[in-house]
């Protein structure tokens, strides 16, 4: 069983969004406002977003395992309201009521709608399963992930990410900033996460075309971490091989149909000598003279930065409807409309650095364990002291 493993609950028009932390070590100190708020509201940024955006201003109330402002060891739950509950709550009573409410029964093509129906018996009503379907979820992964990412700034690890491209249009590379800072505060005052501002005006112009049309966007978002010691993750077998565990956590994510690490899968182009990372003595540290593995060898981390990419499929709820079948009826129609975003891949970008940011803090309280963050710091300092070698 993992150190930490997390838990969520709660559908996209339910009360609220539920999640559970547990393994942390004691001392961390944690508050809402200052932690966890602003990385939400982060998350909920990003143009092409629904007008449910504009009715959400999420914020975690923490529940347990922190007492004046410190963790205590013990597991912690968060809780983000729905603030659209309110105008949800027939529809979505937890208890028994006469009132029909409109069904759905037109699964959406690229939806968990039809698969969940089938395996759960609920072809009657697929709201059953596109509630927590829904990457309204995404919301309370964020929010544990910015615990997650609390642990990880206080031994020295920090991140950032941003959308390298929606649709066909791709970020230029050489217009990237030089410091991660200057990278940081660029996405964040773009208006889809690119640090390429005619890229941003042109992705811009392709959702409002999309929305015209009807359509929907994806795009491909990139999170990358620092000071990462090295040999977090281990080679010695398949489920502690820390690759895997992020290609699973960041596949799990909503609308996400491809994981790559590093140059990924450039990388089966070319020949070895152009893709391996030369082992470089530097100030008595070991390092690389390129980084085409992002941060990966063997399973662990080998102290370069982490870099992992995402691909978001556009999302499933067209205006202008694919073909589908009634599942009452059997009769073929256009299939269900709900309100839902053009693009989300602005929030992808949050959405993935956060889970990244849980699998890290998971994979490194397995490697190096510590119940208290005092104990986690010494144990990190150990490592990195390791690294050091004189020539
Ligand atoms: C979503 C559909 C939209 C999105 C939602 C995810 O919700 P609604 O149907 O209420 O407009 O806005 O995302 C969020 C609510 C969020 O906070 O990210 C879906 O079907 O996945």
């Amino acid at each position: 069983m993992a150190t930490l493993r997390i838990l969520t609950a709660g559908e996209s028009h339910g009360e609220a969004l539920i999640g559970i932390v547990e393994g942390l070590p004691s001392g961390l100190s944690l508050v809402a406002d200052r932690d966890i708020d602003p990385v939400l509201a982060e998350r909920q940024k990003g143009y092409g977003r629904s007008h449910r955006q504009t009715i959400e201003s999420d914020k975690a109330e923490i529940l347990s395992g922190v007492r004046f402002g410190v963790t205590t060891g013990a597991p912690i739950a968060v809780r983000i309201k729905n603030k659209d509950w309110k105008n949800w709550t027939e529809k979505m009573s937890v208890t028994p009521t006469e009132t029909d409410v409109a069904r759905v029964t037109v699964p959406r093509p690229g939806h968990a709608d039809l698969a969940g129906a089938i395996k759960y018996d609920h072809t009657d009503d697929l709201r059953n399963v596109l509630e927590r379907a829904s990457a309204r979820e995404t919301a309370m992964r964020v929010a544990l992930g910015a615990v997650c990412s609390k642990l990880l700034s206080e031994v020295g690890i920090g991140s950032v990410s941003f959308v390298r491209s929606i649709g066909p249009v791709v970020v230029d590379e050489h217009r990237r900033p030089a410091s991660v800072d200057d990278l940081r505060s660029t996405v964040s005052s773009s208006a889809v996460r690119m640090f390429d501002a005619a890229a941003t005006e042109s992705a811009c112009a392709l959702i409002d075309q999309a929305k015209k049309d009807g359509d929907t966007l994806g795009g491909i978002v990139q999170t990358e971490f620092y000071g990462l010691p090295i040999g977090i993750g281990s080679h010695v077998q398949w489920d502690r091989k820390l690759d895997g565990l992020l290609a699973q956590s960041v596949m799990s994510i909503q609308a996400v149909k491809a994981v790559e690490i590093g140059d990924g899968i450039s990388l089966a182009m070319n020949p070895g000598s152009a893709d391996h990372d030369e082992i470089l003595l530097q100030d008595g540290r070991l390092t690389r003279a390129s980084n085409h593995a992002g941060g990966l060898e063997g399973g662990m981390t080998n102290g370069m930065p982490l870099i992992v990419r995402a691909a978001m499929k556009p999302i499933s709820t067209l205006m202008r409807p694919l073909r589908s079948v009634d599942l009452s009826s059997g009769e073929p129609v256009a299939a269900h409309i709900e309100r839902s975003d053009v693009c989300a891949v602005p929030a992808l970008a949050i959405i993935v650095e956060q889970v990244v940011a849980t699998t890290l803090a998971a994979a490194i309280l397995d490697t190096f364990g510590g119940d208290t963050l005092a104990e986690l710091q010494q144990r990190i300092d150990a490592r990195r002291a390791k690294e050091v070698r004189r020539s």
